[in-house]
């Protein structure tokens, strides 16, 4: 068995990765080939995929290295959930009440509710008090296999609680092992009572804030909630040409509660990514073809909103798009933090293949979040992140729920064990002037 090391250790404590390490005797699902590698062992050095082959010529090659003997087990990529709003405030459970009671999503936005209740309680929170509330769901994404993880701000409204958002994204990424990127999700809703309404917003947006989210250096990308609740094509076009002139890449929810075309929008920016898609019609699929925008699908909200339409997936994959799954991890639409729970709903609700469903949670997702020569798939170069099972066949990762089939996970070449269920949420450190 492998050396189990604290997952709740501080990456520096697990980084020290400069010596080769050995993982032998594995069924190595790629994400290249079709079907289980046929070589069945990795050389890890200074966190990256130094040589994949046979155990024999692997420990021939290196052999003063470390040797984790994974004893046969199914190993994948490092799963990677790009598209969450994991770090906010509050607590949305009555709004389900309300919701079962027959008063629709819209409703309760339209009235106060949903997501500016969710800013009202950020707003209050320090940045370590952020990332603290986060951790118990970061903690169940990490025993789901998951090594990176995307992070959007969104529930800041003001710049300097985006700000706060985004620190707090990348202090998780210093609390515990994983990968962060960080999205600055801009356009989410508009803040109560600003001046100029939603096209003063998009105007202080694009003037002051995403300069200032820039040069930051704390976003990898720009996104923006396309809704008849939330911002138009136009004001979102407007958001994304600043991100372009400040060469930020956008991604976009679109398309998920009617159809606003914002598949064809975000398209014609060259968004990495195109988020939801239940209403997007066969336009949009073709100029997602057209741009290689990925399709990240969410159906963890298809499944809590009960909504009726699921995405093209059928014409999204006749025409070629590459397909990502996410949990879309938030406390409003899709309150799950299993990225396994997304795939078995995507295979279940959406119709999406085994293969597809690992494939939406490695290598497109990775392309989703622009760091696919990095990550996404096991192969020479990329950063060594692995996740090992204890299931016989990958389809039983999509099929089962609920039965935590991780045995470890392996980020930058460093084995971890499978993290223990999530602990209670840490007590926030008590706020400092410098923390806000
Ligand atoms: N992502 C979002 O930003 C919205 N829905 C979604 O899937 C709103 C989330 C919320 O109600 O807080
Ligand atoms: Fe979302």
């Amino acid at each position: 068995m492998p050396t189990p090391i604290s997952t709740s250790a501080a990456p520096t404590a697990v980084a020290g990765a400069a010596e080769a390490r050995l993982f032998v005797h594995a069924r190595l699902l790629t994400m290249c080939t079709g079907g289980i590698d046929g070589h069945d062992s990795i050389a890890a050095v200074d966190g990256r995929i130094a040589a994949i082959g046979g155990q024999a010529e692997i420990r021939r090659r290196f052999p003063d290295a470390e040797v984790v003997d994974l004893e046969g087990r199914l190993v994948t990529p490092g799963l990677i959930d790009c598209h969450t709003h994991i770090v906010y405030g509050g607590d949305r459970s009555a709004e389900m009440e309300r919701r079962l009671a027959g008063e629709s999503y819209e409703s309760i936005a339209r009235a106060g509710g949903g997501i500016l209740s969710t800013a009202a309680a950020t707003a209050r929170l320090t940045e370590s008090e952020l990332a603290a509330t986060a951790l118990p769901r970061i903690d169940a994404l990490l025993a789901d296999g998951v090594t990176t993880l995307e992070i959007k701000s969104g529930y800041g409204l003001e710049l300097e609680v985006e700000l706060r958002c985004l620190r707090a994204a990348h202090r998780i990424a210093t609390l515990r092992p994983l990968s962060v990127s960080a999205t600055y999700l801009a356009a989410h809703v508009v803040p109560p009572q600003f001046p100029g309404g939603s096209d003063g917003y998009v105007e202080q947006i694009c003037s002051q804030y995403l300069p200032a989210v820039a040069a930051s250096g704390l976003a990898d990308a720009v996104d923006a909630y396309c809704e008849t609740i939330a911002f138009s094509v136009d004001q979102v076009a407007r958001v994304f040409e600043r991100a372009r002139d400040l060469r930020l890449p956008v991604k976009l929810h679109a398309d998920q509660l009617c159809n606003m075309h914002g598949a064809a929008l975000a398209a014609r920016f060259g968004a990495l990514s195109a988020d939801h898609l239940e209403f997007t019609d066969a336009a949009g699929v073709a100029a997602l073809a057209r741009a290689g925008t990925v399709a990240v699908l969410l159906p963890g909200a298809f499944y809590f909103l009960r909504q009726q339409q699921a995405p093209p997936v059928r014409a999204l994959r006749q025409a070629g798009v590459p397909m990502a799954i996410a949990s879309d991890c938030n406390p409003g639409t899709s309150p799950m933090s299993s990225l396994l729970a997304a795939m078995n709903l995507a295979a279940v609700e959406f119709g999406l293949s085994t293969e597809e469903c690992l494939a939406g949670v490695t290598r497109e997702a990775a392309r989703a979040l622009g760091v696919l020569a990095d990550r996404g798939s096991i192969e020479v170069g990329k950063s060594c992140d692995l996740a090992v099972w204890n299931v016989e066949q990958p389809a039983a990762l999509v099929y089962s729920l609920g039965s935590r089939p991780l045995l470890q996970r392996v980020w930058r070449g460093c084995p971890l064990p499978a993290p223990a269920a999530p602990a209670a949420p840490a007590a926030p450190a008590a706020p400092t002037v410098s923390d806000r």
